[in-house]
């Protein structure tokens, strides 16, 4: 085995030994097809770490003359450290035999064997030749079951073969592969050699810290974006001949593309990291992230319930209970009417979620001939945007990079608010962050946000082990 583990994924044509590759290699620049031949020479695809390779894995065309291959190498009269090269010098110049030549080529460096197979169909005896290629070859191997559909009927019979030839035999599906799921084929890699055991101690060693250091740095995406998005203020001057409420849905609306915005550019950071750089990853169409933000249905979905916003002290204990008519406390008036205090005392009012969820409150105020919207009032959008985002990370890191069945999105995106299930803790931390940026005061903002991005964190990490 070379200093870089090698790993060379072969197999039949069409079972999907390019999906497993570019799943496992989190690399969605490889060529997969729903016909058979696609990959016609061995391609390397290095899994680098901090500007490290840490792992290679090699994408082989299938086999071509499984049964022919076979019977030349069973009848091979030479050593068997000489009978990989001794069949490639023998057939380099067949062109029915390419594929054959091509696919052993790895094998002569020390590369490890990754055999693939569709285990939704029945075994074969070509399927029996080509185990039985791999096991004269003499070279450390794995087999890998890839379910396509998800017809089971076949799998024990696939088992019971492959226990004769293998060292080690793992079921991965391609397209569904979460990352702990990853993990554990890379673990099991391990029992096909003692000798590769140190180096792939290393490897998953490594696969973990990078997992765990790239949560982090989404926590601080995230963070980031609140920062800026909850914190954003604008001001235009104001005269007695100005337009007021005109000016006020201009502020407003502005206000809410800019988060737009921030919120896509966010996304888009998270979508890199995680490597989906080709395709784009779509979400289901009935995915609540497919709603606008500002839409009823993400007020409705998405945030925290009312008791939880009161847990959150998002509504300021004192004015709970207090009765104002509300409409006289303005809201009447439509988008900009919560004014600070007065949002604790409406909410009563209005009553449960229909209130507590009320996006236009957004915080505007006029004041010395100057109309100022932001910073938010409202601390449920933090929750909706933090919901949203957490949301959208779990519908990425879930999209294995070897799927390309785009038009039947699986819905990974359930309705579902992440933040309602926190605790008191981690919700006081959000709100301690929330009033930082309403007060602007720079001194406690480090450690707030560092609190933030801290909570977050342990919530990515939590969605990272839970299943897709
Ligand atoms: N539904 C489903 N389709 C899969 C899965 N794995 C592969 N496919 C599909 O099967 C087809 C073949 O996949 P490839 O990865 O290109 O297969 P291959 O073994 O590399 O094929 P060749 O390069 O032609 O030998 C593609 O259309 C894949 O999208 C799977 O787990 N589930
Ligand atoms: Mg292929």
């Amino acid at each position: 085995m070379p200093a870089v583990p090698e790993f060379a994924v072969v197999g039949h044509p069409n079972e999907g030994k390019s999906s497993v590759l570019s799943t496992l290699a989190e690399d969605d620049s490889v060529r997969i097809s729903p016909i058979p031949g696609e990959t016609k020479e061995c391609q390397i695809f290095p899994v680098s770490i901090d500007g490290r390779e840490i792992i290679r894995f090699v994408d082989t065309p299938g086999f071509q003359n499984p049964q022919k291959t076979l019977q030349w190498m069973q009848s091979y009269k030479g050593g068997d450290e000489m009978l990989i090269q001794a069949f490639i010098d023998a057939h380099r110049d067949k062109p029915d035999f390419h594929d054959d030549c091509s696919l052993l080529q790895p094998l002569l460096r020390g590369a490890g064997i990754i055999f693939v197979v569709d285990g939704s169909r029945p075994l074969r005896n070509m399927d029996k030749a080509e185990m039985e290629i791999l096991r004269l070859t003499g070279c450390p191997r794995m087999a890998i079951i890839n379910c396509k559909d998800d017809e089971m009927a076949w799998l024990s019979k696939w088992q019971q073969e492959f226990r004769k030839h293998f060292n080690s035999i793992r079921l991965f599906n391609s397209c569904k592969a979460t990352y702990g799921e990853r993990i554990a084929l890379l673990e099991s890699l391990k029992a096909i050699d003692q000798d590769l055991q140190p180096v792939l101690d290393k490897v998953v060693t490594a696969f973990k810290e990078d997992w765990r250091s790239r949560n982090k740095q989404v926590a601080e995406f995230v963070t980031s974006f609140l920062e800026i998005g909850l914190g954003y203020s604008r001001s235009v001057s104001v005269s007695p001949e100005t337009d007021e409420v005109a000016a006020k849905v201009r502020l407003h609306n502005e206000y809410e593309e800019y988060l737009r915005k921030l919120e896509r550019k966010c996304q888009a950071q998270i979508r890199s990291l995680y490597k989906h750089n080709i395709f784009n990853v779509e979400l289901p169409a009935q995915s609540i992230l497919q709603e606008d933000l500002f839409s009823d249905k993400t007020w409705e979905f998405l945030g925290l319930n009312s008791s939880q916003l009161i847990l959150a002290g998002a509504l300021g204990g004192a004015a709970v209970g207090a009765s104002v008519d509300i409409a006289a406390a303005g809201l009447s008036f439509g988008i900009f009417s919560a004014i600070g205090g007065l949002v604790g005392a409406a909410g009563t009012a209005l009553k449960g979620k229909e209130f507590l969820s009320d996006k236009r409150l957004l915080g505007m105020r006029l004041q010395n001939e100057q109309l100022q919207v932001g910073p938010v009032k409202n601390m449920q959008l933090l929750f909706v945007l933090l919901d949203r985002q957490l949301l959208f990370y779990r519908h990425i890191i879930n999209w294995s990079h070897g799927r390309r069945d785009y038009a039947s999105a699986l819905s990974s995106s359930k309705k579902k608010a992440f933040t309602a299930s926190w605790g008191k803790g981690d919700l006081d931390v959000c709100t301690r962050f929330f009033t930082i940026l309403q007060k602007n005061t720079l001194a406690e903002k480090q450690s707030c946000r560092d609190a933030l991005s801290g909570v977050l964190g342990k919530a990515l990490e939590k969605i990272s082990c839970e299943d897709a």
